[in-house]
């Protein structure tokens, strides 16, 4: 199977590649952002003409956190959709029976039911601290399930809860708190400052998934000879933001003091995937929150001793 991984570089994307280079029978296609913008879409079809992959896996997007949403709401849903349309017509186009989007926890209501099952998509309002992500990811899933409907092509999505892991974006503002947190206490405990600020109050909730489970049930739901159209990945369970911090600390040794800032936005109080659905198709993920935290440091200063850091 020639399968194309769109958005290889970034950290879904370079997670799919690590998963699937193992996978017997795939050749993988790879294109740099630089070589092929997935937001012009005669670059993507020159692509999919030239190459005619068997299957494509869209995981390129802009991504960032409740901040980086609520700063560039114009980018995050232009380019998204760009990226979702393009992408997904010209794979029609050149008849690719296989498709595969990425997109994310945040396309359910605000105040969705806890944990939050697949059907409860479009039954009220958005979070608006990441609508423009979310709108553009819900019209992604619509266009495959529409394509799938109506052409007869196996194009499905997957909803992930919040990722980490090797590759992530480090920019202080820009980037999720996860990475954020390894990076500012990393940083204060190096420069022996006594006080990390953080965003919010702590009390909203959040479920984390290693990037590299969540490739790995890409690679599970990819080989589902009729996969459901949209299902959550995640792990079932979630911590406070506090609690979060605190294993943060402690994984990365800072012993401060950690002052909460509520003037900054906590953005949606709780979205807890219900994986059921994943659960009962036989995947589960694997990695603990302090195992990923553990092993995600270790990928930190990896990537910042080789000077590879995303920031
Ligand atoms: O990860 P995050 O930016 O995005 O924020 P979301 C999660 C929670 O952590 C929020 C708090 O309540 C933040 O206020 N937080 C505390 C911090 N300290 C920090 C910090 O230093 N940096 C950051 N970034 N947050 C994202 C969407 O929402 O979920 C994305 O913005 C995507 O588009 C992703 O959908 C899955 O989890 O709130």
């Amino acid at each position: 199977m020639k399968l194309y991984i769109a958005g290889h570089q970034g950290m879904v994307g370079s997670a799919l590649v690590r998963r699937f280079q193992r996978e017997a029978g795939v050749s993988l296609l790879l294109r740099p952002f630089n070589e092929v913008d997935l937001t012009r879409q005669a670059a993507v079809e020159a692509l999919l003409a030239a190459e005619k992959p068997d299957a494509v896996i869209i995981a390129a997007a802009r991504v960032g956190g409740i901040h980086a949403n609520s700063t560039y709401p114009a980018e995050f849903l232009y380019d998204n959709l760009a990226i979702a349309a393009n992408t997904l017509h010209a794979a029609y186009r050149q008849g690719v029976k296989r498709v595969l989007f990425l997109g994310s926890s945040c396309v359910y209501p605000r105040l969705a039911p806890q944990p939050i099952p697949e059907d409860c998509l479009l039954s009220s309002a958005l979070e608006p601290t990441n609508e423009p992500y979310a709108i553009a990811k819900i019209a992604g899933l619509k266009l495959c399930q529409y394509y799938r409907r109506q052409y007869g092509v196996t194009f499905h999505s997957v909803m992930p809860t919040n990722l980490y892991g090797p590759g992530d974006n480090y920019h202080l503002e820009d980037s999720h708190v996860l990475p954020a947190l390894i990076r500012k206490f990393h940083e204060a405990r190096e420069a022996g400052r006594l006080e990390v600020a953080a965003w919010g109050t702590g009390a909203p909730r959040r479920e984390f998934l290693h990037v590299d489970d969540a490739a790995d049930a890409c690679a599970f739901l990819l080989r589902l000879a009729d996969p459901p159209d949209w299902i959550n990945i995640g792990t079932g369970t979630d911590v406070t933001i506090k609690e979060l911090y605190k294993m943060v600390a402690a994984v990365v040794g800072f012993q401060g003091r950690i002052v909460w800032d509520a003037s900054k936005p906590d953005g949606t109080p709780r979205k807890l995937l219900d994986v059921s659905k994943l659960t009962t198709l036989g995947w589960k993920a694997k990695t603990s929150l302090r195992e990923g935290i553990e092993k995600t440091y270790a990928s930190y200063l990896a990537e910042k001793a080789a000077g590879t850091l995303r920031a």
